[in-house]
């Protein structure tokens, strides 16, 4: 495989500073605040959002595809492979988990969940210095009922549900406390119809009774928050869903202290998060994104470098989101390696966010200001190509982390020596 050494790594970094440094970007100060901001890896990669239950025969409402070997099949498999994944990447990094991932002693409804089912993952966090993020699970149940759980038109499924949102808050609680690491609750729910509804209204109004059950009583904001993810449509939820967008908007903006989360992938294909995130947050407080590869549709792709991620990552910087924006990957593919599906989506945001980070913004806001337009272009395009690389390689040597397609080497090895005897 192809290897660089030390001595040029040192070399392209001092060059690279000397270039940053001519815009008035100081390289030292930008590494500090990287490590500083924090991604949160999806834990559902690593076993196709299966989870720990064994709930049987049910419908999934995430589409997974591909068969590929080594799924972490428990909490130890999982946990290490997550492990290895945050070994090849630079960045700071959290967990998001979903209450599927619980370890309970004995089999608990997933409505019965309390925080010492998530003891495990809780001192492996604590171990690690990780924080963690949560969900509970609305999917892949007995009890969702036609794909329905909060808006469900039968009261036992909407008060099963309903159930699960409050503790999953109580765990969150918990977890923010133990951790001393503010935990974000999300919660999405796949509720919709494949053809056109008779009746929208009752089942939305079904889910604001229910959102407000759950987030009835109020958490210290140190420990935990709430977000609320809408979605346009979903595979077989052609027609209709419930949870979407412009109602989570409007119920957060109805209600005090309850968040939004916005995956890249859940809005029209030309609509871009990156004008949303501060429509949204200069009037919500709380904000996750799940970033996503949505190709045609919600298609939960492996993240990857491109305008799409590197835009996200500079409407961040330049309009200082860092630090109400929580960010957490979402996407799930079982067609190739999923410890290196995790590292290429991580690092691949470390790399945008690297990059948003060393550009020399105000040079584009000054242009702006003064209505020089065709600067503010002309900037842009030279900043696109600012010698971020050589930064990022240092930063990987700095980290110990394989700098480049060194990466797959480790991740062979891995699946040579632990994901292939899965079986
Ligand atoms: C689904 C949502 C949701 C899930 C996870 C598993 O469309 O994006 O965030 O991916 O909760
Ligand atoms: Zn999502």
């Amino acid at each position: 495989m192809v290897s660089i050494s030390t001595e040029k790594i040192h070399r392209d970094f001092e060059s690279a500073r000397e270039t940053y440094l001519s815009y008035g970007v100081d390289v030292d100060k930008v590494l500090v605040e990287f490590r500083n901001i924090p991604i949160s890896l999806h834990c559902w990669q690593g076993d196709d959002v299966r989870g720990f239950e064994n709930v049987g025969d049910v419908a999934n409402q995430n589409l997974v595809t591909g068969n590929y070997p080594g799924a972490a099949r428990n909490g130890d498999e999982l946990r290490s492979d997550i492990d290895m994944a945050f070994g090849l990447s630079p960045c700071r990094h959290r967990v998001n988990l979903h209450s599927i991932y619980a370890e309970p002693r004995r089999p608990t409804p997933r409505n019965e969940l309390v925080t010492e089912d998530f003891r495990k993952w809780i001192d492996w966090a604590r171990m690690k210095g990780l924080g963690l993020d949560f969900n509970a699970s609305f999917f892949t149940h007995p009890m969702m009922v036609d794909g329905f759980s909060l808006s469900s038109r039968r009261k036992d499924v909407r008060d099963y549900w309903v159930k699960a949102g409050i503790g999953a808050r109580e765990i969150s609680r918990d977890i923010g406390r133990e951790l001393g690491n503010r935990c974000v609750n999300n919660i999405w729910i796949p509720d919709g119809m494949k053809d056109m509804p008779a009746n929208r209204r009752l089942y939305r109004e079904h889910l604001i009774d229910s959102l407000d059950r759950i987030l009835e009583s109020s958490h210290d904001r140190t420990y935990m928050v709430d977000v609320l993810e809408g979605k346009l449509f979903g595979i077989g939820l052609e027609s209709f869903t419930v949870g979407s967008h412009e109602f989570y908007l409007a119920y957060a903006s109805s209600r005090k202290g309850v968040g939004i989360c916005m995956d890249t992938g859940h809005y029209h294909p030309t609509e871009s998060v990156v004008d949303k995130i501060s429509s949204v947050a200069l009037l919500v407080e709380d904000i996750l994104l799940h970033i996503s590869r949505g190709i045609r549709w919600d298609s939960d792709h492996v993240l990857i470098q491109g305008d799409d991620l590197s835009n996200l990552m500079l409407e961040l910087k330049r309009g200082r989101f860092f630090d109400q924006v929580a960010m957490g990957l979402d996407y799930f593919d079982a067609s190739i390696n999923r410890v290196a599906a995790w590292a290429i989506g991580l690092r691949a945001a470390g790399r945008a966010l690297l990059r948003a980070l060393l550009e020399p913004s105000d040079l584009l806001e000054k242009a702006e200001s003064q209505g020089d337009y065709t600067g503010r272009l002309a900037l842009m395009e030279e900043f696109a190509n600012l010698p971020v690389q050589a930064v990022w390689d240092s930063l990987c040597l700095d980290t110990g982390v394989p700098v480049g397609i060194g990466m797959l080497d480790a991740i062979r090895l891995y699946e040579q020596e632990v994901l292939l005897n899965r079986r």
